[in-house]
């Protein structure tokens, strides 16, 4: 049988986690009463009990009211530095971490507050082995202007920030939607990711869209790309990485799909394992290795190559990668 933890210190790269999604029930508590914000929960034990869902609208309704303790510069260097110290305790040297600036800006905290926090905390990280960078997400359930106003707010910290993504509520918000978007974030210098998980027949039409007219980079989950051969063919000569979170899917679809991942790294796609929103489903990056290993029925090897995928799916430039291999 598997050990318990088969990867622990293996080097890896964590390329999908949304930092609001690190908010620790104690973290959560702790920030409540420094910003005197009444949360209704008042024990670690209420807030756990508060991160309970079983798909992705009941877990969208949790998380993004989840965040309103999160106000001052230091809190999101809070957030933030929590997380990256967690993840380089798990063997990960290298992080390319999600923020929803929507999610601040709407309850009127200042896009400068938030990148400012996030980033302080990511040069921070440095001093304890990891380096780290910013993706910008926007929200898919938001209007398309809405995006265009969050990237000029983001253009004037464009240096602070490595790419734009694409989370929330995918249902009836296509990536067309943002194609706009996304090509003046690429003009901008930014790398490109979108998520693209709904978990329906028919989804496959995002994945071409992601594909085609917006050219990602990378593609967030992704697993149903299984569906067309044409597009596995695509994604895996011009090695797009996909970030695939076995551990959050299990929460969302009641699948983990390592099925899928595993049939993915059988046909040499760049597959890599992630933890998506760890504080919610229970999982960092290791534990993440972990579970997957149990449920596909794979070993040391599968990891391990898992792993020096998220290497290579990862935007450090071919220099800094070097570094690490
Ligand atoms: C998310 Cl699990 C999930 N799905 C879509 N958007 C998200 N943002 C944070 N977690
Ligand atoms: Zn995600």
């Amino acid at each position: 049988s598997l050990l318990p933890r088969l990867c622990p210190d293996c080097p890896k790269q964590s390329l999908h986690v949304h930092l609001e999604g690190t908010l620790e029930p104690d973290l959560k508590l702790a920030l409540a009463t420094r910003n005197g914000i009444d949360i209704g929960q008042s024990t670690v034990e209420e807030v756990r009990a508060s991160y309970a869902f079983d798909s992705l609208a009941s877990f969208l309704a949790v998380y993004y009211p989840a965040m309103n303790v999160l106000i001052t510069e230091q809190d999101f260097y809070d957030l933030a530095t929590a997380y990256f110290r967690r993840a380089s305790a798990d063997g990960v040297r290298h992080v390319e971490a999600f923020f929803d600036p929507q999610a601040h800006t709407s309850r009127g905290v200042p896009f400068e507050t938030v990148i400012t926090g996030l980033h302080r905390a990511a040069a921070d990280a440095a001093g304890y082995g990891l380096s780290a960078e910013l993706i910008l997400c926007f929200l898919r359930d938001a209007s398309a202007e809405s995006a265009h106003e969050t990237l000029s707010a983001a253009l004037p910290y464009r240096d602070l920030i490595v790419g734009v993504g694409l989370d929330s509520d995918e249902r009836g918000n296509p990536p067309a939607k943002f194609a706009e978007v996304f090509q003046l974030a690429r003009e901008a210098g930014l790398r490109l990711t979108m998520h693209c998980d709904i978990d329906q027949v028919g989804s496959i039409e995002n994945i071409r869209q992601v594909l085609g007219e917006v050219r990602v980079d990378r593609i967030d989950h992704g697993t149903n790309i299984l569906e067309d051969p044409a597009l596995v063919a695509l994604v895996r000569e011009r090695r797009i990485g996909l970030t695939c979170c076995p551990v959050s899917n299990s929460f969302v679809t009641a699948d983990m799909k390592a099925r899928e991942i595993v049939e993915l790294l059988g046909l040499g796609v760049l597959v890599t394992l992630n933890s998506d929103d760890p504080a919610y489903f229970g999982a960092y990056v290791a534990d993440t290795y972990t579970a997957f290993a149990r449920q596909a029925g794979v070993g040391r090897d599968e990891l391990v190559q898992l792993a020096r995928n998220s290497f290579e799916a990862s935007w450090l430039s071919d220099a800094d990668r070097q570094g690490y291999l």
